[in-house]
């Protein structure tokens, strides 16, 4: 018999609606409260299931945008229920969606994302930022950053493809990005590890002279939904380690900050007995704050006051310094997340070694380089505020606060590394008790409710954890990172669901309404290039399909509809330069096709009216069947056809 309050809990979980009918069968086999003795589950565990299970057919309120760490990609989580909604390749090939096996994306993947010329196949993706109009998300692009090779992608969200991916020409190594300022007109790249700008060589002991780290501002054209290399600009920043990074908004937009960590300048151990790097560039009680006034920046590029380093115009630091759009304050030890309010009044920022975060007045800080009141300088001319003056006030968190996250009603939410807590506390009123929530562990990066918009929801907060150790079955050594879904809309926070990731490790995640999301169906009319939105001059209706051969180049117009490809026989000469031509004639929803060729690592995916390209040399003679790989219909094994390679002189 199910107990009388299980009832009333689940009645109260329907948010005012009809309780459900009072029958405790599922028709599946036990009652409810037989199935929770079996499985051992107790009240509140139901009720978070009854929060976050989706019957089928359910959809999900929130979708999440997560970073796929080192894999590469993204993913795209469904918010209840924490169901794995799409992965989104961006730095890496991935053959469900054809991405980096022969067709267009490979000019996104490998030309476009060629760094210094080297073709790279991997990214480490840290931070994606969702597009957005006055501050809020817009549900338009997705922009991440790729740490290991300092490249920024574009995705566009209305078919959740990765359509640009911009290399950096100045650093390395990116950490603080992709950013966007409140209304998308730059994404923000900065530096993570010091190097000679522009890819120069110089030996280590050259490390504060010849040493630098970089903002670059990414320029992004709204009506092209691409970022425009051309008319972006950077700002040239000593080589303190620049972390992360965050856009002021509403009283502060205009201005960028960025942590650092390194104003030690340890360069590591140089070979001659120097500290390693991780004690070396922990000495100092206080690191800088970096405060950019990018719309000083951009006028100053505006006036020509740059030097240009492979293609890019960089403000130099000692004009940065001295016309301040560059200014500094003093920041304590090891500092990590850099996170503005939602209000735009309050930069928080968290440090490793430290037990608090810090909330910068960012009116103060403003008032304070428009009056010209310094403290001191750096090494490098650099002006910097007083610390005092520029805080708003202190809160102890706990042991290694890292991000901060915010809700609809006033409170923050930090990740506490060390201590594997949430810890949620109010940012208007300090004086406020803090409360602490455990996960499971050794949590990295938090993410809520449109939690960087100038209006966050507030209801969910999710712990992106490091750590799973025994909360899934053992995998092996490698183990997943688990994501918790906390419940924040209660009086007090609730972990309701967890999250095995098996791949890479995510670090940011940003959460939008799921409705403010505009994806298509399918490309309209039949023919579109995903790449350039218009529809190809190669695209072919039914009836014009065809094979055109000029000398040792042949072209093949080819339709593909459930379920064949006219042509589906292709017979071309060892040595010929053959480039085929696909037009998906579907508009149905869900009719997607693919298009593989054996042996010769191709492979494309057609989803309805998309226009595809795949040019390659056909170097190996012999009989190459080519077939769809996505089981379309009841016919989708006779999807198929031949490409016959004639052998050189035969
Ligand atoms: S950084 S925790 Cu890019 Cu905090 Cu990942
Ligand atoms: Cu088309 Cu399978």
């Amino acid at each position: 018999m199910l107990a009388p309050s299980l009832l009333l809990l689940l009645a109260s979980c329907q948010n005012g609606e009809a309780p459900p009918p009072a029958a405790t069968s599922s028709g599946g086999g036990g009652d409810l409260a037989a199935v929770m003795a079996e499985r051992g589950l107790t009240e509140d565990d139901v009720l978070a299931a009854a929060k976050t299970y989706a019957p089928s057919g359910k959809l999900d309120d929130y979708v999440i945008f997560a970073s796929g760490g080192h894999g590469g990609n993204i993913i795209v989580i469904g918010v209840p229920s924490m169901r794995i909604l799409k992965y989104i390749s961006v730095f890496g090939p991935e053959p469900w969606q054809g991405y980096g096996y022969g067709g267009l994306s490979d000019d996104v993947l490998y030309t476009q994302g060629a760094q210094g010329g080297k073709e790279i196949s991997w990214g480490d993706v840290h931070h994606p930022n969702l597009s957005e109009t006055a501050g809020d998300y817009d549900g338009n692009f997705l922009f991440v950053n790729d740490k290991a090779n300092a490249r920024v992608a574009v995705v566009d969200l209305k078919d959740m493809m990765t359509k640009q991916i911009v290399a950096n020409p100045l650093v390395m190594s990116d950490h603080g990005g992709a950013f966007v300022t409140p209304n998308t007109d730059y994404v923000v790249e900065t530096s993570q590890y010091a190097a000679p700008l522009g890819n120069e060589y110089a030996t280590i002991d050259k490390y504060q002279t010849d040493y630098r780290g970089a903002a670059v501002f990414w320029k992004f054209d709204k009506t092209k939904g691409r970022i425009d290399e051309a008319a972006s600009w950077a700002v040239e920043l000593p080589p303190y380690a620049q972390d992360l990074a965050d856009a002021g908004k509403l009283g502060s937009d205009g201005f960028v900050y960025i942590n650092s960590w390194d104003t030690e300048m340890s360069a590591g151990s140089e070979g001659k007995g120097k500290p390693f790097m991780e004690s070396g560039a922990s000495q100092n009680d206080m690191d800088y704050l970096h405060i950019i006034d990018w719309k000083k920046g951009e006028a100053l590029v505006a006036a020509g006051k740059t030097k240009v380093i492979k293609g890019m115009r960089v403000i130099p630091l000692d004009v940065a310094a001295a016309e301040h759009v560059l200014t500094f304050v003093g920041e304590p030890k090891s500092p990590h997340g850099c996170d503005v309010t939602p209000d735009g009044s309050a930069v928080v920022v968290g440090g490793k070694l430290d037990t608090h975060t810090t909330l910068y007045d960012t009116a103060k800080m403003k008032d304070l380089i428009a009056k010209g009141q310094f403290t001191g300088k750096d090494p490098y001319g650099v002006d910097i505020l007083d610390f005092q003056s520029a805080i708003r006030g202190q809160k102890e968190i706990g042991l290694g606060p890292l991000h901060t996250v915010y809700d609809d009603k006033g409170y923050a939410y930090t990740s506490v590394f060390l201590d594997s807590t949430v810890v949620k506390w109010n940012y208007k009123n300090l004086d406020e008790p803090t409360e602490s929530l455990g996960v499971q562990y050794n949590i990295g990066h938090i993410t809520a409710a449109e939690g960087d918009t100038v209006s966050p929801d507030g209801h969910y907060v999710v712990a992106m954890n490091k750590m799973s150790q025994d909360r899934f079955t053992n995998m092996g050594p490698l183990l997943p990172q688990n994501f918790q879904l906390i419940d924040t809309s209660g009086p007090t926070m609730k972990v309701i669901a967890d999250m095995p990731i098996g791949l890479g490790e995510p670090h940011y995640a940003q959460m939008i309404k799921a409705d403010k999301l505009h994806t298509i169906t399918a490309y309209t009319p039949p023919g579109i290039n995903p790449y350039t939105d218009q529809k190809s001059e190669f695209a072919v209706a039914s009836g014009e399909e065809r094979i055109v051969r000029n000398g040792k180049k042949v072209d093949v117009y080819m339709s593909v509809i459930r379920s064949h490809f006219t042509p589906d026989n292709i017979e071309v000469n060892q040595g010929d330069e053959v480039t085929i031509h696909l037009t998906s004639l579907e508009q149905a929803l869900d009719q997607t096709h693919g298009f593989a060729v054996d042996m010769y690592n191709i492979n494309v995916s057609m989803e309805p009216g998309k226009y595809e390209e795949i040019t390659f040399k056909a170097d190996r003679a012999g009989v190459f069947p080519f077939y769809c790989t996505e089981f379309c219909s009841a016919l989708h094994l006779e999807m198929m056809g031949y490409l016959l390679v004639k052998p050189e002189g035969a």
